[in-house]
């Protein structure tokens, strides 16, 4: 088939990939997607002036200042010996040795009703009819042909009697892999001048979310990567320096015995901020400032989303996009990771997907052995950047937050001027459009669970309502009963 886009969107990262029926997983796995950009007038009035562009107001880094970072999660296939000892089912004649990708062919549910404890340390996938409450489907659990009645569960390990009837499994989702990639490299590196620079970054994993910040690299001593303070920084085993960011000691030691404890950088060793000014949607009704942050979790129990993901820096979702500027100035000399530390599964981790230097040996639970510094597998220590030595050339923040306001308040209406026009008004819009629209109250754009109506303003200034049924803004559609979906 011939499918056709008009591509009538403004200035945005675009991003595509095969969706034959079936196999979808394994292509996006394999490489088949890759990303455009689309550009347009506002975006180049923001560029610097050059030949085709004499308008360019210079308030966003040029072409040659502007980055791509395609960021995937990979496993790889090792060699002979340490495939023997991982993953014996693997068929390398047919689906490639020591390099190739790996990815989990065998469905390994989480439960394992033949245990007394109903759960299976090895497994990865929650089994619908082994669930709570259990899902009834076509075709359910099967006899187990590994199954001995002669086995006593209380001297060994035993197979239970039954087993899930899936077919042999291609490629089972959701998959979590230990390396992550960006631009098709691994663990890449980048030297950059001590000035402002502009990154299109886009989640391209099949599954895994990536909570990016940048923090300063510490060498094998633990010391600071900074040209100035330690111009011969202390090699890792691999040769390679500055490979590491500092995690808090206390946390990494008491992770080894308890792995639900989550290690976090250590305070003071932040690099510098995002300052998102786009979406996959386009740009932003005006710039973000967004600092480094670990992940944290909501833990107030008695809100809607508890357990979910609270506190975060650039997080992005597979398939979700950020335009960022960084502005390296302050930075010269020194060496930085972009660092990842989203949960895997989202929001619910799993620690034997989230991969970091010295994490606990998880090899009696089918996880990994510990990380070693310098080596992967390593989902936290994305890409290292090295800062070139001299004299910065500071960012104007200023000048990009001013061209994102609207006409009335100085700016030139980056937003208004080049999106669509909005339909629901909300404080967010207010400096893009000069207008009042409220944060809170009645005509805020916001709709509550429990609202049955819901009236806004437009930006027409004009007031709109309309009403819908509860089932609208409900995440549970069996609940009305009638099967209204959202
Ligand atoms: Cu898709």
């Amino acid at each position: 088939m011939t499918f056709f886009y008009t591509n009538q969107q403004s200035a945005r990262l675009m991003f595509y990939h095969d969706h034959a029926w079936g196999i979808t997983r394994l292509n996006v796995y394999a490489g088949e997607v890759a990303s455009y950009i689309i550009t347009d007038d506002m975006e180049k009035k923001l560029l610097p002036a050059a030949v085709g562009n004499p308008a360019g107001l210079g308030i966003l880094p040029g072409a040659a200042e502007t980055i791509p970072l395609f960021i995937q999660d990979k496993t790889y296939v090792p060699n002979a010996a340490q495939l023997a000892l991982q993953d014996q089912t693997w068929d390398t004649a047919r689906w490639g040795g020591e390099g190739s990708f790996w990815l989990p062919h065998v469905y390994s549910p989480a439960q394992n009703p033949g245990d007394s404890s109903g759960v299976n340390q090895y497994g990865r996938w929650a089994y619908g009819p082994w669930f709570w409450p259990p899902t009834s489907i076509e075709h359910g659990p099967i006899a187990n042909s590994y199954f001995d009645p002669n086995c006593n569960p209380d001297e060994t390990w035993c197979e239970p009697p039954l087993m899930p009837g899936v077919p042999y499994l291609s490629m089972g989702m959701e998959s979590f892999h230990d390396t992550p990639v960006v631009n098709g490299t691994v663990y890449p590196t980048i030297e950059l001048d001590p000035k402002a620079y502009r990154f299109r970054v886009l989640n391209a994993a099949n599954d895994r979310f990536f909570n990016l910040s940048l923090y300063k690299a510490v060498d094998a001593n633990g010391a600071l990567c900074n040209i100035a303070t330690n111009p011969t920084p202390a090699a890792e085993s691999t040769g390679v320096a500055c490979t590491e960011v500092a995690l808090n000691p206390t946390e990494v030691a008491a992770a080894l015995e308890d792995t639900t404890i989550f290690p976090t950088p250590v305070a003071g060793t932040e690099g510098p901020n995002w300052i998102q000014i786009g979406t996959e949607g386009g740009f932003l009704p005006a710039p973000v400032v967004i600092p480094p942050q670990p992940t944290t979790w909501v833990n107030d129990p008695t809100v809607f989303n508890a357990g979910n993901v609270d506190q975060h820096s650039l997080l992005l979702a597979p398939a979700e996009r950020a335009d960022v500027v960084v502005d390296f100035s302050q930075f010269a000399g020194q060496t930085l990771i972009l660092y990842n530390d989203a949960p895997a599964a989202f929001p619910a981790r799993d620690p034997r997907y989230d991969y970091y230097t010295g994490n606990a040996d998880l090899t009696d639970t089918g996880g990994a052995p510990s990380t070693l510094p310098g080596y992967g597998p390593n989902t936290r220590t994305v890409m290292q950047i090295k800062v070139k030595p001299g004299t910065g050339t500071p960012y104007n923040l200023t000048a990009l937050e001013t061209a994102f306001k609207a006409e009335s308040l100085g700016g030139i209406g980056v937003f208004r001027n080049g999106q669509n026009p909005i339909i629901v008004g909300q404080g967010a819009y207010n400096s893009a459009y000069g207008a009042t629209f409220q944060n809170n109250g009645p005509n805020a754009g916001l709709v509550q669970i429990f609202d049955t109506s819901f009236s806004f303003k437009t930006c027409g200034r004009s007031c709109r309502a309309f009403t819908h049924l509860p089932a609208a803004a409900e995440d549970d559609p069996g609940r009305d009963g009638r099967g209204l979906r959202s």
